[in-house]
């Protein structure tokens, strides 16, 4: 009986003092804070293919984007911001590393089979995050490649991927919604894999005898108008061909949902450490096939729709972020991979619906153009009591520099290569950006001082498919862009001494 007694009293006291450690470990922590405050977490949500004019905020007005035009009111929009690149890989490419795609061969739009195109020795975005002890996470678009060089073998653990390069988690959509295998991957393995009907890819021959858009369009509920003909998946034909895996395919109407939920998970389980979450979206890409939720809803076929889908996810990861008491101390990034296409191969009504609708809003060209419209992109930042509400800024930023900027911010160590920290200019403290800026499509160019030189290149003057021009010419161009934003005018044997300085600067870049 005593015996009880005083182990209670040992556990009563037990228990206070071990309530008293924890008050004290309030207190230092507390005194920690003041000295210095918690890390931002960081989420970066790149949609895909979406142009500078797609968004309400930028001046779209035959579609609106009320939870995205919400980041602009609450955080700040940049007029003259880029992706590095005219597409999605080397984009991604360039923004993950810090270091140009242009620099390094095969990292060209990547085949749904291709190996990891970084070298798992590179640090990335993610690592700096990783340096800082943050949790880090990728959901969504990948198209970097997976697994060694020849290529992953679908039906194990596919490795080397977002892991190595310092990615604690990740969901992804392999290569694109248009590219096999239709299948997700979480943590390095397909999802609802039935080892008895195993993956397999090709990209050179049919495999197996599943039915391609080309043998068999009766089949079809979206048709291609160009490529795009290859294994049938959920009534779409894609490019590549895929057998097996039945269980493990994707239906594209769910993706937005599936691929919106993961992001959420990743934030609701890391809401009391600080993490990084590369949130990124299939839409607006094709196939173009948005839930019921949304389809027909825009009046402007599924391009519109899937631009309502998009700012729909958005708005789901901006509640999870204020239901999770975090909007707070949470920077929030919105931008594009590339510019915009309207037909991008499939018959989706996109051009016969556009409406009057300018998805490159007042720029030249599209997605793959070496004019503006193809790395010129819209980008908000949210950071409440750091960034100024309903500021816009002329800073000239690219995506290549996130990597700088947050190790700067969070004072780490990487490798910068190509990247420059411009975190003043991205926190709105400095109107100032880059000195300089290079934009990559099938040729390069660079502005600096509101002049752009594009490279003479080879190639057809419009890329006949998409209808979108090149900005490819033989000869050299220079455009004037502060007072010619739709590049009409070249200016190239009006001001031969800054076509030379341009010229001159970018051979230096590419030396570099
Ligand atoms: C093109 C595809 C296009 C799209 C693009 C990559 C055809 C005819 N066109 O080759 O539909 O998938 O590649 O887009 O196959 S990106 O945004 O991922 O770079
Ligand atoms: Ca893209």
């Amino acid at each position: 009986q005593n015996f009880k007694f005083y182990s209670c009293c040992a556990l009563l006291v037990a228990v206070i003092l071990a309530g008293c450690g924890k008050t004290q470990k309030t207190e230092e922590s507390t005194t920690e804070t003041a000295s210095k405050p918690k890390q931002p977490n960081v989420v970066l949500i790149y949609a895909d293919d979406l142009g500078y004019g797609d968004v309400s905020a930028y001046g779209a007005t035959k579609v609106s984007t009320p939870n995205i035009d919400k980041i602009a009111n609450n955080g700040m929009r940049f007029t003259n911001a880029h992706a590095t690149s005219a597409t999605c890989t080397p984009s991604r490419y360039s923004m993950l590393t810090g270091r140009y795609a242009w620099r390094k061969r095969g990292t060209g739009v990547a085949r749904g089979n291709a190996g990891l195109i970084i070298d798992t020795a590179r640090t990335t975005l993610a690592t700096v995050f990783k340096k800082a002890d943050y949790a880090t996470g990728v959901v969504g678009k990948w198209h970097l490649g997976l697994g060694p060089q020849e290529g992953p073998d679908w039906n194990g653990e596919i490795t080397p991927g977002p892991k190595q390069l310092d990615f604690d988690y990740s969901f992804l959509i392999p290569a694109t919604g248009d590219r096999v295998p239709c299948v997700y991957l979480e943590n390095d393995r397909v999802v609802d894999l039935d080892p008895a009907d195993p993956i397999q890819v090709s990209y050179k021959e049919k495999i197996g005898d599943e039915p391609t858009g080309k043998e068999n369009p009766e089949l079809l509920k979206m048709k291609p108008s160009h490529g795009h003909d290859m294994t049938i998946v959920n009534g779409i034909s894609r490019i590549g061909y895929m057998t097996g895996g039945k269980a493990a395919r994707w239906v594209d109407e769910d993706m937005a949902d599936v691929i919106t939920h993961k992001a959420k998970k990743f934030l609701t389980e890391n809401k009391d450490n600080p993490f990084f979450l590369f949130f990124s979206t299939h839409d607006i890409h094709v196939p173009r096939v948005p839930h019921s939720r949304f389809a027909g809803k825009s009046g402007m076929g599924p391009r519109g729709d899937a631009i309502l889908q998009l700012d729909w996810c958005v708005g789901e990861v901006m509640n999870t972020l204020e239901e999770l008491g975090l909007s707070e101390n949470t920077i929030v990034i919105f931008t594009s991979d590339n510019g915009p296409v309207v037909d991008d191969g499939y018959e989706d009504e996109a051009v016969e619906k556009l409406n009057g609708h300018t998805p490159a809003g007042p720029l030249r060209g599209g997605k793959y153009s070496a004019f503006d419209a193809g790395t010129r992109i819209p980008m908000l930042i949210q950071w409440p009591g750091t960034i100024q509400k309903g500021k816009v800024t002329d800073a000239m930023t690219s995506q290549i520099d996130f990597k700088a900027s947050f190790a700067s911010l969070l004072k780490v160590e990487v490798d910068a290569y190509d990247s420059e920290n411009l975190l003043d200019a991205l926190t709105g403290k400095t109107a100032t950006g880059r000195e300089y800026l290079i934009e990559h499509s099938g040729t390069l160019g660079i502005i600096k001082d509101g002049w752009k030189y594009i490279e003479p290149s080879k190639g057809p003057k419009v890329f006949a498919y998409v209808d979108i021009e090149s900005g490819y010419t033989e000869e050299p161009q220079l455009y004037n862009l502060n007072e010619d934003m739709g590049e009409e005018k070249n200016l190239a044997a009006e001001h031969p001494e800054k076509l030379e300085e341009l010229k001159t600067l970018l051979e230096e870049v590419k030396n570099q």
